[in-house]
């Protein structure tokens, strides 16, 4: 560990670690859930931790929270009534609230303290729930969804944290039957899906578990974060049996000038082309999911 530099140290990268110089620590706390850290970084903006790992950067956030949000709502026509499951720092809502098809958007995040340090210390992200087609629930999405009544949702957005903490059974089978069964017909989720190049077993695990219960199309997606572990992350993205959905060949492009409107700043990073090309995989990974 270097004195003045926060280093994300976790048995789920074993041998690595990122480091980020510190320039002031802004908040340390422990909710029921977890430890809660921001930090203003020398060179990403202020950074976002829970129990040691990192979550969002001021810098790259865009690549991330646009990606798991246009993938999923750009490939299916008109969606209105979406689900986030995490994301409590609010920059998927942010991203959602600029589909103007959409009429609800419902939030089950577990961490109030997460909910209330973004709306603190990131305002350009929290900034998503001023959108009054928000609601937000304080609660575990394993329970939220299994109350959602059978195929209300368009799409469901899981911004989750890793597969240690109160995120585990979000990567589980039976939480993916849930989410099948809150969708529509042609319904549409996307998951936060770990990296390519750290975690191919649980990648795994998760598309041969979504290749039994979504009828229709499994996907995996990625993207670069630079201050997530290995750089990249990826998405698994699947419909439900009904109309199809081509994840690949987006028919909802969102359109640039008129979804950014002055409180929300245009796409960084989100494009019709770059939405295509995230389904290219490297052939180590491809062999992988391909063959379950
Ligand atoms: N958008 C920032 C990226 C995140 S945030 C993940 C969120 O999921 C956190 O706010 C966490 O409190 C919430 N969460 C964890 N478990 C649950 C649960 N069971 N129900 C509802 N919300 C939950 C993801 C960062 C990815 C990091 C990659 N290394």
């Amino acid at each position: 560990v270097i004195p003045g530099w926060f280093s994300e140290i976790s048995p789920m990268w074993p041998g690595e670690a990122h480091s980020l110089k510190v320039e002031k620590i802004l908040f340390q706390g422990k909710s029921d859930y977890q430890n809660v850290m921001v930090f203003q970084s020398s060179t990403y903006g202020k950074v976002l931790v829970l129990d040691g790992v990192i979550q969002l950067t001021e810098r790259d956030e865009c690549a991330y929270q646009e990606m798991i949000t246009h993938l999923p709502l750009c490939s299916i026509p008109n969606p209105k009534k979406v689900l986030v499951i995490g994301g409590g720092d609010g920059g998927v809502l942010r991203e959602v609230s600029r589909h103007s098809s959409v009429e609800q958007i419902d939030i089950c995040e577990i961490d109030k303290m997460v909910v209330d340090v973004s709306k603190e210390f990131f305002p350009d992200v929290a900034v998503g729930y001023e959108d009054p087609r928000v609601t937000l629930h304080i609660g575990d999405g394993v329970a939220f969804l299994k109350a959602v009544p059978e195929g209300t949702y368009d799409a469901v957005i899981v911004d989750s944290s890793d597969p240690i903490g109160p995120a585990q059974e979000l990567f589980e089978k039976p939480f993916f039957q849930s989410v099948a069964k809150a969708l529509r017909p042609g319904g549409v989720v996307c998951t936060q899906a770990e990296s390519i190049w750290l975690h191919m077993h649980i990648i795994e695990d998760i598309v041969a578990n979504c290749r039994q219960i979504f009828k229709g199309s499994v996907n995996y997606a990625w993207t670069t974060v630079p201050t997530y572990p290995s750089g990249v992350i990826g998405f698994m993205l699947c419909s439900t049996e009904g109309p199809p959905v081509d994840f690949k060949h987006p028919v909802n492009p969102i359109d640039t000038d008129e979804n950014c409107s002055k409180s929300k700043r245009p796409l960084r990073f989100y494009n019709s082309e770059i939405h295509s090309a995230a389904f290219c995989l490297p052939s180590f990974a491809k062999k992988v999911i391909e063959a379950k």
